[in-house]
């Protein structure tokens, strides 16, 4: 038996409070891609919850098919959940979140939700409530939708407009099967813009965003963005996350690191775009995000067991060290000071259209003898800022 090494204790060592979760997925990821086997031994859900307990997490999240094999018996699946349960019980464990594998099967190679065969459709209707009817018994109140499959390959295979309102049917549907069992769930939805599949639809944030506006219970759907999404497309995250927020709609967020624009890597958070995702977590820390923080990456294909825990730690210390960061980015005299300079200005413009519209403030500001080529001589002294945040997070001051 190899000795698991425990994570430091230091003022970033993860608790409990800090609401860290993973998917059995995340760490249990065996190293498979299209071009090579598996390379680490399958891990237990069971021992997954206690190893997770172990280095400070709160959480953890599953598809019904990473706990109950697709076809296992009804006294295999009540056998499995009963075990689960007492593991979560054992080692002080929740599950933040839960959701549908409607992926992995054959039988979704064309989609789930927005296939083009009826009898698909129903399915994934059937397999999701079956899911969600698990995920309740399990006492998560987040219930994620990733349409992996979702999308063309072939354009000329589905009508777009159609396979739009689909994916709206599909999720009035589940909308209602919640609110007749009574059951306090709610949907995050997360975007992607390809892979497995050529496209997706609903690929970004935003997409995602104005589809739940046409939802029959906008209010119960959210988002649930993942950094190397959105990365994969060149966006800028922090803002995309803002937008949610902004709109009460950032219900769940997959937290994780990506290289640019290329396949999806779910690398370990924070080990490659450090400034960005320092304002990200500065972000969720000061808007009061109080959802899970979930890290859905994997460790790399490297690793054995021990990396796996690793890569788990550092996650989790990584998402602490930026919180402290960001404590001392607001506690700097400089960096605030600068920061106040930058964000003042002529206070009688400033409250020009402050109440909003009248016609009295519409002529007002109309009547007004702007300078611009004066306002246009003034430099803004973002370089001075962005350097001292850069020292910041270098760590020298
Ligand atoms: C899969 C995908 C993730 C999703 C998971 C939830 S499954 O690993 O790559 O982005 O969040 O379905
Ligand atoms: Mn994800
Ligand atoms: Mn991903």
């Amino acid at each position: 038996m190899t000795q698991i090494k425990e994570a430091t204790s230091d003022q970033y060592t993860p608790t409990k409070a800090d609401k860290f979760s993973f998917g059995l997925w995340t760490v249990g990821n065996q190293g498979r891609d299209p071009f090579g086997e598996v390379v680490r031994p399958e891990l237990q859900s069971t021992y997954i919850v206690k190893k997770l307990s172990e280095l400070g997490a709160w959480g953890v999240n599953l598809h019904d098919n990473d706990l109950v094999p697709f076809d296992a018996t009804p006294q295999k699946r009540d056998q499995i959940v009963r075990d689960f349960k007492q593991a979560l019980n054992d080692y002080g464990m929740v599950v933040p979140e839960a959701t549908t594998d409607l992926f992995r099967h054959p039988v979704f190679k064309d989609g789930a939700f927005t296939s083009v065969d009826p009898s698909v459709r129903s399915f994934a209707l059937q397999k999701t409530m079956r899911s969600i009817d698990l995920g309740v018994e399990l006492g998560a109140p987040i219930y994620v939708f990733w349409g992996g499959r979702e999308g063309v390959d072939a354009e000329a295979s589905k009508n777009p407009v159609d396979a739009i309102k689909r994916m709206r049917d599909a999720i009035n549907f589940l909308s209602e099967y919640v609110l007749d069992n009574g059951y306090q769930l709610r949907f995050a939805l997360e975007p992607k813009p390809n892979e497995p599949r050529s496209d997706t639809y609903f690929p970004t944030i935003g997409h995602m965003l104005a589809f739940i506006a046409t939802l029959d219970h906008p209010e119960m759907v959210g988002v649930n963005p993942e950094v190397a999404h959105e990365h994969m497309l060149g966006l800028n995250f922090v803002h995309g996350v803002a937008q949610a927020l902004e709109a009460g709609k950032l219900f769940h967020i997959d937290l994780n690191d990506q290289k640019g624009p290329r396949y999806d890597q779910d690398l370990r958070f924070g080990s490659e775009n450090i400034k960005s995702l320092f304002f990200l977590v500065k972000l969720l820390e000061e808007q009061g995000y109080t959802g899970p923080r979930h890290f859905d990456a994997h460790a790399y294909r490297t690793e054995d067991e021990q990396g796996v825990w690793d890569f788990a730690t550092g996650c989790m210390r990584t998402y602490n060290i930026f919180k402290e960061k960001a404590r001392r980015f607001n506690a700097d005299p400089e960096i605030q000071a600068l920061l106040q300079e930058i964000n003042s200005g002529d206070s009688v413009h400033a409250a020009l259209f402050s109440g909003g519209y009248s016609k009295a403030a519409a002529n007002q500001i109309k009547a007004i003898d702007f300078q611009p080529d004066m306002l246009a001589r003034r430099g803004y002294k973002y370089e001075k800022l962005d350097q001292l945040t850069i020292e910041l997070l270098l760590g020298t001051r």
